[in-house]
C-alpha cells in the first residue's frame, strides 16, 4: 500500500465489501480512515486496514458488528507489529505486513499451506477430535493463517459473552437455526449466513474451517451442528428446504475442493449412498478427510442402485466398501448381502449412517459410527 493511504473506494475493493459498508463501519463503529491532510478526503492507512480486516472476518463469522468492532479497535496501532499478541490484535495474530500487501478478501483455498496436523493425529489414532479440542475452540491457534476464522478471537468472545453472540438477531426476521449453547462461533456464523441465504459468507466460513483445522474438525464442530440444526428447523416448520439446499451445495463444493491424492494412487475404497438415498454429505466429508491423509477414494454419490453398486465392486475390486443410509427406508440389508456374495468381496464392508437397522446386520458387516473412526479404519485398511 502506498504511504499516503487508500481512498474509501480502493479500501472497499481490497476488502471485497461495499463502500456503503465501510461508511457504516465508520459512522456507527468508529472504524474510519485516520490519515488526514487539509483539503483532502481522509484516507485509510495500513493500521486502518488491519482493523477493517478484523471487522470483516469476524462479521463474516456471524459475530455482531458491535462486538466485532470492539475487537477491531483493539488491533495493533502499528501494523509492523505483525503477529502481535492475541490480546492486542483482536485474536488475529496472523495479520502480518505480508498479508497487508496482498490483502486477500477471501479465505485461502482448502489445501493451501497452513493446514494443521490435527486430522493426521486423528487418523493415526492418537487423538479423539471431540475430546482433544473443546467445541468452542476449534480453529484456535496452530493451524496457520486462516485458523482464527474458525475460532480464535470469537471463541474467546463466546466464552466471555455467549449471550451477546447468541442473542443478537440474525437478518431474516429473527429466524434462527437452533444450535447448542456451546456451539462454535464459526458454526453460529454459518447458521446465520445460511438463514440469510448468503452463499459467499457460508463458503468463506466453511473454507476457513476446513483449511484451518482440517476436514474432520470442521465437519464435527462447524458443518454438522448446522446441518442437524437446519434439519430440526425443517422438521418443526416444514420450511427452509432452500436453506438446506444452499448449505448442502456449499458444503459439497468446499469438500470437493480439498486436494486429492496424486492420480497414480489407485483408489481401494468405494463410497456409495444406498439405493434411493439422496443424503451424501457424510460420504463427501469422508472422501475429503481421507484425501487429506493421502488416501484416494471412489465416491459414487447419491442413490446408487444395488446392481450398479455390485458392478462397481466387481469392476474395481475395492478393499473397503462404505454404504451410507440416512433414511430408514434406504437401509435394506439385501444390498449388503449381495456385496458379500460377489466372487471377491471387499475386506471391509461397512454400513454407515442412521438409516441402517440397529440389529440384524450380517455379522461380517462393520458399522461406522463417526467420521474420525471411519477415516482411521480406512486409512489403516488401505495402507500398503
Ligand atoms: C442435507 C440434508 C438433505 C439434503 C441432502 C444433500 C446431500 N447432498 O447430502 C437434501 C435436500 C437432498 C435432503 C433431502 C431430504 N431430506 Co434431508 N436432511 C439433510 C440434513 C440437514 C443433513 C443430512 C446429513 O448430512 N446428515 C449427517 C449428519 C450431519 O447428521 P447425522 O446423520 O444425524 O449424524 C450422526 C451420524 O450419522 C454420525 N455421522 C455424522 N457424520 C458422519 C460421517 C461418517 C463417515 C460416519 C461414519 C458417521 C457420521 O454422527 C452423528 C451422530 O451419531 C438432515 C438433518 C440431519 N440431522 O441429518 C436432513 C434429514 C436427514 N432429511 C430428512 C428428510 C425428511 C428429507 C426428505 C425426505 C425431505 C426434505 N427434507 O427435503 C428428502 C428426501 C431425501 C432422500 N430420499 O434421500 C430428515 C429425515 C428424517 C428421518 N429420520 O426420516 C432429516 C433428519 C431432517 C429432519 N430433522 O427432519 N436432505
Amino acid at each position: 500500500m502506498a504511504n499516503d493511504g487508500l481512498s474509501a473506494g480502493a479500501a472497499a475493493r481490497r476488502l471485497g465489501v461495499a463502500v456503503t459498508t465501510l461508511r457504516t463501519w465508520h459512522q456507527r463503529y468508529g472504524l474510519g480512515p485516520s490519515r488526514h491532510e487539509p483539503g483532502h478526503h481522509r484516507r485509510y492507512t495500513v493500521e486502518d486496514m488491519v482493523r477493517l480486516q478484523v471487522m470483516q472476518r469476524l462479521t463474516a463469522q456471524g459475530v455482531s458488528p458491535a462486538e466485532a468492532a470492539a475487537w477491531a479497535r483493539r488491533a495493533p496501532s502499528d501494523a509492523s507489529l505483525s503477529g502481535g499478541s492475541p490480546d492486542a490484535s483482536g485474536g488475529s495474530p496472523e495479520l502480518t505486513a505480508a498479508d497487508l500487501a496482498g490483502f486477500p478478501s477471501a479465505a485461502p483455498h482448502p489445501g493451501a499451506s497452513g493446514r494443521s496436523g490435527v486430522s493426521s493425529d486423528v487418523a493415526g489414532g492418537s487423538a479423539d477430535p471431540v475430546d482433544s479440542v473443546p467445541a468452542a475452540r476449534v480453529g484456535d491457534g496452530e493451524g496457520g493463517a486462516p485458523a482464527d476464522l474458525a475460532g480464535g478471537a470469537p471463541a474467546d468472545l463466546a466464552g466471555a459473552t455467549p449471550a451477546g453472540l447468541v442473542g443478537s438477531a440474525p437478518a431474516g426476521g429473527g429466524q434462527t437455526i437452533p444450535l447448542g449453547p456451546r456451539a462454535n462461533p464459526a458454526a453460529r456464523g454459518l447458521a446465520r449466513a445460511a438463514m440469510r441465504l448468503d452463499g459467499p459468507s457460508m463458503r468463506y466460513i466453511i473454507e476457513a474451517a476446513v483449511t484451518g483445522r482440517g476436514v474432520i474438525l470442521a465437519w464435527i464442530h462447524v458443518i454438522m451442528p448446522v446441518l442437524i440444526g437446519i434439519g430440526e428447523r425443517y422438521e418443526a416448520t416444514a420450511r427452509f428446504i432452500e436453506v438446506e439446499h444452499l448449505l448442502s451445495r456449499t458444503v459439497t463444493e468446499v469438500l470437493a475442493a480439498v486436494p486429492r491424492p496424486p492420480r497414480d494412487r489407485e483408489p481401494r475404497t468405494l463410497l456409495a449412498a444406498a439405493d434411493e438415498e439422496q443424503h451424501t454429505l457424510p460420504l463427501e466429508a469422508l472422501a475429503a478427510a481421507l484425501a487429506e491423509q493421502g488416501v484416494p477414494t471412489r465416491l459414487l454419490g447419491a442413490r446408487v442402485p444395488s446392481q450398479a453398486l455390485l458392478d462397481a465392486v466387481n469392476r474395481t475390486g475395492p478393499v473397503v466398501v462404505v454404504l451410507w443410509s440416512q433414511l430408514p427406508g434406504s437401509g435394506s440389508i439385501d444390498q449388503l448381502e449381495r456385496i458379500q456374495a460377489v466372487p471377491h468381496p471387499p475386506l471391509i464392508l461397512a454400513a454407515a449412517g442412521p438409516g441402517w437397522p440397529v440389529e440384524g446386520l450380517p455379522p461380517t458387516v462393520t458399522t461406522l459410527g463417526d467420521l474420525a473412526s471411519a477415516v482411521r479404519l480406512i486409512a489403516r485398511a488401505t495402507s500398503d
